[in-house]
């Protein structure tokens, strides 16, 4: 029998989450995304509280909850603010490297560091000339006796300009394309590592984005993740990980919007009657909800198979795909149904359609999530997942 009921500690999990995103983080996301200004307090309130490092194995100090937790954690924070909630869940994407293809001295050195205190790290993939062709990234790692050097630029960085520490994907083998690139952890504090720029986003402007250097920057060989060369693979099987934490931050989005459109337009009058009377409202709000009830689904479904140990490539950009261009989608009829006051910024909605709009680029494209499904569909294939180093 298919059962979505939620276990107890699940339910007492989005209860927790809620609450910390309404007491929180919604009474200051509006004034925070105005300035753009870096949420430290609530990052320090949410590790204290666990909200942070949920997905850490209990052996590094964290709570190892399952992915279908985790999610149902996003959903709520993003509720409150995706651009706060980005800021709290990037570990998650930094660290899954580092949990597949980390060393136990790597995994208890990176992974306690993130538990012992409320630290920060940034998975460096993107650069200027490499987005959804991750196999054309320029930054190299040079291997000299039991160093690697690293040089290069990556941008887009989550977190960028405060995490401790960095996964850093950089060519081993230069002619080698996807087979060629390996993943590393890179301290801050080392020589040579630059925070260069921090961007001024259209949406999500309290979290963090910037662009990291890495000049001659000298690392012990023992930061390599997985075997060399095999850090595309790793880097695919982190995006399969956390692609539908992405999708449930964009049902909270989504949620959020819907909920103010529902309510308002039960307040607004036109034509003598609440809009909510007009059946042209009635068939959006409507659609909002189907959507949201969705995307939870296959949301949920992507991360219930990796709890169950399957591969959950195809699920998990469905669950992306389909979550993110929903949400943009109700954001937008969001702003429809407030009418001229939507478009106002004294008014909730037009922010969350601003946030919403990151949905369909980060983690990968919609039009990627769409490449990566009609392989699936089209040409399925057995993939080999590297091993880890200690293997
Ligand atoms: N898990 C494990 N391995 C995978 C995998 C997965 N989900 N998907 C692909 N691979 C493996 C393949 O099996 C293949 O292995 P071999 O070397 O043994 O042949 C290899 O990786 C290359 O796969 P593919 O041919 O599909 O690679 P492409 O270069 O065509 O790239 C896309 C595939 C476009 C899907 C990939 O580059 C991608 O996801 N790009 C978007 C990146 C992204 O999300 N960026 C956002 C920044 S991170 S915030």
């Amino acid at each position: 029998m298919v059962d979505f009921t939620l276990t107890d500690e699940q339910k007492d999990m989005r209860e927790m989450a809620h609450d910390f995103a309404e007491k929180e983080i919604r009474p200051v996301a509006w004034e925070y995304d105005k300035d753009g200004t870096w949420p430290q307090d609530i990052i320090n309130k949410a590790w204290e509280v666990g909200l942070m490092n949920t997905h850490l194995p209990e052996e590094y100090g964290g709570p190892g909850l399952d992915y279908l937790t985790g999610c149902v954690i996003e959903e709520e924070i993003g509720w409150g603010c995706s651009g706060i909630g980005t800021s709290l869940s990037c570990n998650g994407l930094a660290t899954a490297p580092v949990i597949l293809g980390g060393s136990e001295e790597t995994k208890k050195k990176y992974l306690g560091m993130l538990t012992e205190e409320p630290k920060l790290a940034s998975f460096c993939l993107t650069e200027p000339d490499a987005g959804s062709d991750v196999s054309g990234m320029r930054t190299t790692a040079v291997k000299k006796g039991d160093e690697y050097v690293i040089n290069g630029t990556k941008c887009f960085i989550t977190n960028g300009g405060y995490a401790d520490y960095y996964t850093v994907y950089a060519k081993t083998d230069k002619e080698a394309g996807h087979r060629g690139i390996s993943a590393f952890v890179v301290d801050r504090e080392l020589d040579g590592v630059t925070v260069d720029k921090k961007e001024d986003k259209l949406g999500q402007r309290a979290s963090n984005t910037a662009t990291i250097s890495f000049d001659d920057v000298v690392i012990p060989a023992e930061n390599l993740l997985a075997e060399e060369n095999k850090g595309f693979k790793l880097a695919m099987m982190t995006l399969d990980r956390t692609r539908p934490g992405v999708a449930a931050m964009a049902v909270g989005i989504a949620r959020a919007a819907f909920e103010f459109a529902r309510d308002y337009s039960k307040e607004r009058v036109q034509f003598g009657v609440p809009i909510a009377m007009h059946q042209a409202i009635q068939f959006m709000i409507a659609d909002m909800a189907t959507k949201i009830e969705a995307a939870r689904l296959l949301t949920w479904q992507g991360a219930a198979m990796l709890d169950q140990g399957q591969r959950n490539t195809l699920a998990s950009s469905h669950a992306k795909r389909f979550a993110a261009d929903s949400a943009m989608e109700i954001t937008t009829d969001a702003v429809q149904v407030y009418g001229g006051y939507g478009f106002i910024k004294e008014y909730p909605v037009e922010k969350l359609m601003r946030d919403a709009k990151i949905m369909q680029l980060y983690e990968g494209t919609s039009q990627i999530q769409r490449l990566v499904i009609a392989r699936e569909v089209l040409m399925p294939r057995r993939i080999e997942e590297p091993a880890t180093a200690t293997a």
